[in-house]
Formats: structure tokens, sequence, C-alpha cells
């Protein structure tokens, strides 16, 4: 990982247990060091591709200037989940607050509380789907743009399968299918996004409803979420009968369960199982 440094970012507040320490306020000095990958914006040369420390230091002066808290303990803590929402690409962040004046009976220079805070890491699992183009490469690549997400950690990957087409227009070529784990700590549907954004890489289009496609991505499960909105229903509401999800992941993690049942199991009740061969 990466890290950006800001020091030093200095504003009024009026955090402490005495009273006067709320009513006339003192200075608090904050400094925040981010964990994040910049990779792409080496690259790209683009500040939308990286973590803008003048916004942050924005976000900073307004936790500092918020409450006002009895603790700096208060303030650090929330100054870190502030800066961890609005930023899913920093993975952890340092925070120290200092308060040079704070009310001590002896000599001092400075007291501080530091911090180190990261973004929940959640379990999901993707299906991926090809039976247009270069199929086995299709999904090579769409394997490596999932792990190069700076927000995903790439856990798992099944072999790929060769199934039989469920649904859609009837003499439709041959699928390969595959299933991945992830690490990540975007939210449910901001995984959607990506996976859609990947899609849209492979030129996906969306004429037939199960027609043939260059790459389907489609979102298994996300941790225990239940999820039924316009975008997105999590657990996937077909995968528990489709060979072509359950066989190759039970293939890659032989205890998965869903919905409470072995997903080897499943597998072994779908009807599209016995036309599935292993690559
Ligand atoms: N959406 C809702 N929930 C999810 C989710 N959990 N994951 C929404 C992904 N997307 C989800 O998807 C339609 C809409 O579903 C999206 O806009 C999203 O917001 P889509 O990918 O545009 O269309 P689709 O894939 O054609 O439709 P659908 O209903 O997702 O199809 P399925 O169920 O994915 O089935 N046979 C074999 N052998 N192998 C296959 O891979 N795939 C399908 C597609 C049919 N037959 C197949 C295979
Ligand atoms: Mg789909």
């Amino acid at each position: 990982m990466d890290r950006i440094s800001i020091h030093g970012i200095t504003a009024t507040g009026f955090h402490g247990v005495f009273d006067h320490e709320k009513r006339d306020g003192q200075p608090f000095t904050v400094d925040v060091v981010l964990h994040t990958d910049i990779t792409r914006a080496a690259y790209s040369d683009n500040v939308a591709d990286t973590v803008d420390y003048g916004a942050v230091s924005e976000l900073v002066v307004a936790q500092i200037q918020d409450g006002p808290w009895d603790l700096i303990e208060k303030l650090a803590s929330r100054i870190a989940e502030a800066i961890l929402a609005s930023y899913p690409s920093v993975a952890t962040v340092d925070v120290t607050v200092h308060k040079p004046q704070a009310p001590i009976p002896v000599p001092f220079d400075d007291v501080t509380i530091g911090i180190t805070r990261s973004q929940r890491q959640h379990r999901a699992v993707i299906a991926l789907g090809s039976n247009l183009g270069d199929s086995g490469q299709i999904l090579a690549t769409a394997v490596s743009e999932i792990a190069e997400a700076p927000e995903v950690e790439l856990l798992r990957t099944s072999p790929v399968a060769r199934t039989k087409p469920v649904g859609g227009p009837a003499d439709q070529p041959d699928f390969l299918n595959q299933v991945l784990e992830v690490h990540t700590t975007l939210d449910p549907h901001a995984l959607l996004d990506l996976c859609q954004r990947i899609e849209n890489n492979h030129h996906r289009t969306r004429e037939v409803r199960w027609g043939a496609r260059t790459l389907d991505l489609d979102l298994i499960t996300f941790g225990n979420r239940v999820i039924e909105d316009e975008r997105l229903s999590l657990p996937h509401p077909r995968a528990r009968t489709r060979g072509f999800v359950l066989a190759p992941w039970s293939w890659m993690d032989p205890d998965a369960v869903l919905d409470g049942q072995l997903v080897s199991r499943l597998a072994e009740e779908a009807a599209d199982t016995p036309d599935i061969t292993r690559l």
C-alpha cells in the first residue's frame, strides 16, 4: 500500500471535559496518513484517480469544528470514520489528534491520540459467463480486471466449466462459466457498478434476455446480506437452481453454503448439472 500523509491540519474546536474548553475553544491539530493504492493515478496523472488531499483536509477541519465532544479519542475516531466512508479506496487511515493547550497542570509540549482504522472487508461471490467471442480469453481478462480494482482482493477462482445454455433463444453456443470469491471494501451496489463497468468493457449489449453474451457478471452472495431493490437481488435469486453457477462454485469451495444448504448438494440437484464439463 502507498501512503498519502497530511500533517498539521489545524482549526479551533471546542472539545474537552471542562466548561471553559467548550466555551472558549482551543487549537486542535490533526495528522492523517491515508493508505491507498496510487498506481492508477501514477499512470493516468489524473486527480480523479487518487484521493484529493485538499478535500480530505477540509473534511478534517469540518470534524474538528463539529461536536463538541468531551474526548479527543472521539474526535480521532470520527475523523477516521468520515475519511473511510468518503473514500472507499482508502484501505486504512492513521489519525493523530494533537491538543497542545490541553488543561494539564504541569509544563508539557503536546498531548496526542493516535488511532488506525481500516475499511470493513466483505466476502462476495461473483459468477462469470460468456458464450460469444473468445470466451476463455474474455473470462481470464475479466478476472484480472476484477482483481486489479483497488477495492477488491481476489481470494479464489474456480476452474472453468463448459455448460449448455439454460433458457434464452435456442441454438446459442455453449457457455464458459466460472465463479470467484473476493474480499471487498465496496458496498454491494458499488460492486455491481464495478461488474457492469467490466461487462461494458467487453462490449456487452442487452438486446435479448438470456441471449448470447460476451460477458455476464452476476453477484451471487455478499456476506449474509439480503437485498431486494430495483438494481440488485441478493443472494442471486436464480443461483440456487443453476448448475452453471453451483458446480464451479462447489469445485472452488466444497464447504460453501447458500440459503442454509451445501452448494455441492444444490449442484447435484440442478437440472443442467449433468451437461457440465470441467475444463
Ligand atoms: N440484477 C439484480 N440482481 C443482480 C445480481 N445479484 N447480480 C440486475 C447482477 N445483476 C443483478 O442483468 C439484468 C439486471 O439484473 C441488471 O441490470 C442488474 O441491475 P443483465 O446482466 O443485464 O441481464 P441478464 O444477465 O441477461 O439477465 P439475468 O436475469 O441476470 O440473467 P441471468 O439469470 O444472469 O442468466 N446458461 C449458461 N449455461 N450459462 C450462463 O452463464 N446465463 C444466463 C443469464 C442464462 N443462461 C445461462 C447463463
Ligand atoms: Mg446478469
